[in-house]
């Protein structure tokens, strides 16, 4: 049976699951796709959040970080979370830090679309941009390896071109060694460029 990934726009969490798929060749076994309605999310996932992916039980498994070890087992294991404790370890540290970031970029584009109609409050917007300053700063110093790719490589490259893309942080000023990171990056997988959704 195929799978299905439900995912919306230009979820970069979503992101994350897409270029999971291509990277391990899953292709022919998982379908993407958006949720019906808001309803039909909110039954497959009560936090009504993307991305789910609805497996051949026909239940949803969430989260993103939840769906790609999903997705590591399915093509055999130790491909994106790597067997070995070190190293598995450090790849799921890298995957947390760069969701951490994601989730605070996030916060600050939802303070504008979900108070639309107050001025944003800046405090919490600089708490947040200080959890990306700090996260960004910290995966600078000790990047992933873009190869092997782990969750952390494919965690941190979804936040950095997520935050290109909404522009919640000027990082690419800050942080020159994550510019060559993500071109370097995109240089090694090419399959990541085709991920990129489009709004
Ligand atoms: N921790 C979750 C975060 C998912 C998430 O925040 N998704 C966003 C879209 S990128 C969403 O569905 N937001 C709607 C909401 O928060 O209700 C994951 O890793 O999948």
């Amino acid at each position: 049976m195929t799978l299905k990934l439900l995912l919306r726009g230009p979820s970069p969490f979503g992101r994350k699951g897409t270029f999971s798929i291509a990277h391990l060749g899953l292709s022919d076994r998982v379908d993407i796709g958006v949720p019906d309605d808001e309803d039909s999310l909110r039954k497959l996932n009560p936090l009504a959040k993307v991305p789910a992916l609805i497996i051949e039980d026909g239940t949803a498994l969430f989260d993103s970080r939840v769906i790609l070890e999903y997705l590591d087992t399915l093509s055999g294991g130790d491909k994106i979370i790597p067997v070995e404790t070190g190293a598995r370890f450090a790849a799921l540290r890298d995957a947390a830090m760069a969701d951490g970031i994601l989730e605070a970029a996030l916060l600050v584009t939802y303070e504008g679309r979900y108070r639309p109609d107050q001025t944003p409050y800046e405090p919490w917007l600089d708490f947040q941009r200080g959890k990306v300053q700090r996260g960004l700063a910290a995966m600078s110093d000790t990047p992933p390896a873009a190869t092997p790719l782990t969750v952390g490589g494919i965690g941190l490259a979804c936040a950095l071109e997520y935050i290109d893309f909404r522009k919640q942080y000027d990082w690419r000023p800050e942080f020159p060694a994550l510019v060559e990171w993500l071109d370097s990056f995109n240089a090694v997988h090419p399959a990541f460029a085709d991920s990129k959704p489009s709004d």
